[in-house]
């Protein structure tokens, strides 16, 4: 092997060593710096012969090239590698599943709510609300709840400030005020058509909400939810009532052959009055009477206190706890569970 080939064969291991691009400078320096190898041909060349210098050179150029051929290989073989190990350290796995943004969803009881409101919408009621802390008369005295009844006392009913002693404030103990206050508007609003002799249309609506009372078991809370249901017409009788709510429970549990037994029972706001059973045919609850819900035909006293004459005037009433609802559709055993605010338990809703 003559010098040159030496020398370019000793500057492409060189190169080829050369680990980082500082090293291959250094490496190049030892061949083409100021006293590289290479330089130091050319510079011995001053002493040659035109002749001489000319294959000489021819000779030493080749070489040149040889080594910057090596060195600009190498030089991209690094750079190369530089930005495959760059590309690496920051490689996306587009194939990882996305962080999903987490979506909330209505309360069980919510749901059981809507779905009363679609039901009865369906069936030509207005869905009606009102304040939850309500004066005296609206909540008890216009329900013809008597003074000295039970549900007054300071043991089950929430009062509030405000109001006089006579005649406090309190938290509602049911949704029946929504709808006195409802009728007594509709019958305000109607005023000019009866005045007239015209018939009042009648008066078709649901009032479901928040109520309260003094009661804490597995079984009570003392906020829980109700929906309560009035009718008032010219021409209602028991038998609608009893149409209306069949209709309802066997499209709410979704249960074409649901039974309903309606059993004598006692409100001051109506008279005669029924609690409302049901019983499903198949299921883990096949076969047990459970109770769901009160009834009844408006007390007349309740209807003069609307507004209206209790001669021509018929009404029928109902009252039912959405929460009760809500855990006989889901299957769930422990009220408390709806109001705990536990997400495991909530998120199987959605
Ligand atoms: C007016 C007149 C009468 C609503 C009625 C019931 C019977 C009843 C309970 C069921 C379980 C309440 O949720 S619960 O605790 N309700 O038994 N409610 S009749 O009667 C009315 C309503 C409004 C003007």
């Amino acid at each position: 092997m003559n010098e040159l080939d030496a020398i370019v064969s000793s500057a492409q291991s060189a190169f080829a060593q050369a680990s980082t691009p500082a090293d291959l400078e250094n490496a190049k320096a030892r061949f083409l710096g100021k006293t590289g190898s290479i330089t130091e041909l050319m510079k011995g060349m001053a002493a040659l012969s035109v002749e001489e210098k000319k294959s000489r050179g021819a000779a030493i150029n080749v070489a040149k090239q040889a080594v910057e051929a090596a060195l600009n290989a190498r030089r991209q073989a690094l750079a190369d590698a530089e930005l495959n190990k760059q590309l690496q350290a920051e490689a996306l796995d587009v194939t990882l599943p996305g962080r999903a943004r987490g979506t909330g969803g209505l309360h069980p009881v919510s749901l059981t709510m809507e779905r009363l409101e679609a039901i009865f919408g369906s069936m030509g009621f207005e869905v009606a609300q009102g304040p939850e802390i309500e004066a005296d008369w609206f909540n008890f005295t216009a329900l013809n709840t008597p003074e000295d009844h039970p549900a007054r006392s300071m043991h089950d009913t929430f009062y509030v400030e405000g109001g006089s002693a006579k005649a406090p404030n309190l938290l509602r103990t049911h949704t029946s005020p929504v709808q006195v206050r409802h009728a007594v508007q509709h019958v305000k609003q109607h005023k000019a058509l009866t005045d007239a002799g015209q018939p009042m249309p009648e008066i078709r609506v649901i009032a479901p909400g928040r109520t309260y009372r003094v009661d804490s078991d597995a079984t009570h809370s003392p906020m829980f939810h109700q929906c309560e249901g009035l009718w008032i017409g010219e021409n209602v009788s028991f038998k609608d009532l009893k149409y209306l709510f069949t209709e309802f429970c066997r499209t709410f549990f979704e249960r074409d052959d649901l039974v309903l037994r309606f059993r004598p029972s006692f409100f001051p706001f109506t008279e005669p009055s029924a609690e409302i059973d049901i019983q499903f045919q198949s299921g883990p609850l096949a076969g047990r009477w459970l109770e769901v819900a009160g009834s009844g035909q408006v007390h007349p006293n309740v209807v003069r206190n609307m507004g209206l004459d209790p001669e021509k005037h018929i009404g029928f009433a109902f009252g039912m706890g959405l929460d009760r609802f809500t855990m006989l559709r889901y299957g769930v055993n422990d009220l408390r569970l709806f109001f705990d605010g536990d997400i495991r338990f909530l998120s199987q809703f959605k």
